[in-house]
């Protein structure tokens, strides 16, 4: 299988082409960062389709799974070739809040751009959002709510998080209420609408 060939596996969610794909390159001695290269392609074209309205959740969560499964072959190689992450991140749903779909679709994305995610999980108190930002040493972090009434807890983690003195760390909101004009309100960094631009949100952050 050729790269292209590797890319299109993760476009079309097929994980079993993506898995075998990324074992015959590497045992091929294609170098791993290439490999990752072509893996990360394909979620880029995905992210395209997605922003363009040719795709929707479901095929961006097969893409992503693809995805995954390919990285658990790489990394290993990765490691050993001492190829790093871009950046290290938090995600989490906010306290009193059990939504967990749209933030996985986040924290898959992310990964799918070469980011090492800690996740949180759900129903992630202000103080633990602060002891995995501290654990992990996250430079960005990433809440989602989906209830207006777990909102406040969104202003709840910022205001924690500054008051940790991690003024160094990015704090990126999303969630279906939220907004940018709320995230402007409770001084988060960000804002993101999806889990595509939560991507170009994140190298946008990491960049400075
Ligand atoms: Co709940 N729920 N729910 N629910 N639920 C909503 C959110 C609701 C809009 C339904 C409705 O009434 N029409 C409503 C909220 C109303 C409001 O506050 N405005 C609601 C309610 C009221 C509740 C309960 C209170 C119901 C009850 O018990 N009376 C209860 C609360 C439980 C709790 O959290 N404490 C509850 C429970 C549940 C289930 C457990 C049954 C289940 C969750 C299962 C799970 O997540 N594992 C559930 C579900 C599935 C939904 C709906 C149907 C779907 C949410 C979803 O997963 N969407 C939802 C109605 C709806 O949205 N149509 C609803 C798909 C997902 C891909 O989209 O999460 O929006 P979304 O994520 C998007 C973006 O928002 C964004 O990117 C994602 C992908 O593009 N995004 C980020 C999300 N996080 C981001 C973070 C980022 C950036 C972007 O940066 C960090």
């Amino acid at each position: 299988m050729d790269l292209s060939e590797l890319t299109q596996a993760v476009v079309n969610g097929k994980r079993n082409d993506a898995v075998a794909g990324t074992t015959a390159a590497l045992d091929a001695g294609a170098e791993p960062s290439t490999v990752l290269d072509a893996l990360i392609a394909g979620m880029e074209e995905i992210g395209r389709r997605w922003k363009a309205n040719e795709v929707f959740v479901p095929e961006v969560l097969i893409a992503a799974r693809a995805m995954k499964e390919a990285m658990d072959v790489l990394e290993p190689s990765l490691i050993e070739g001492g190829v790093k992450p871009e950046a290290t991140m938090v995600i989490g749903t906010v306290k009193g809040d059990l939504h967990d779909i749209g933030k996985n679709l986040v924290a898959m994305m992310w990964k799918g751009a070469n980011i090492q995610v800690h996740d949180a999980g759900t129903n992630v108190s202000p103080e633990d959002f602060v002891k995995a930002i501290q654990e992990s040493g996250a430079k960005v972090v990433g809440l989602s709510a989906l209830l207006t009434t777990t909102m406040p807890a969104m202003k709840e983690t910022v205001e924690a998080i500054r008051a940790a003195g991690l003024s160094d760390v990015k704090i990126i909101v999303g969630g279906a209420p939220v907004t940018q004009a709320y995230a402007d309100e409770i001084g988060a960094d960000g804002y993101a609408a999806d889990a595509v631009t939560a991507v170009d949100k994140a190298r946008e952050l990491i960049a400075g």
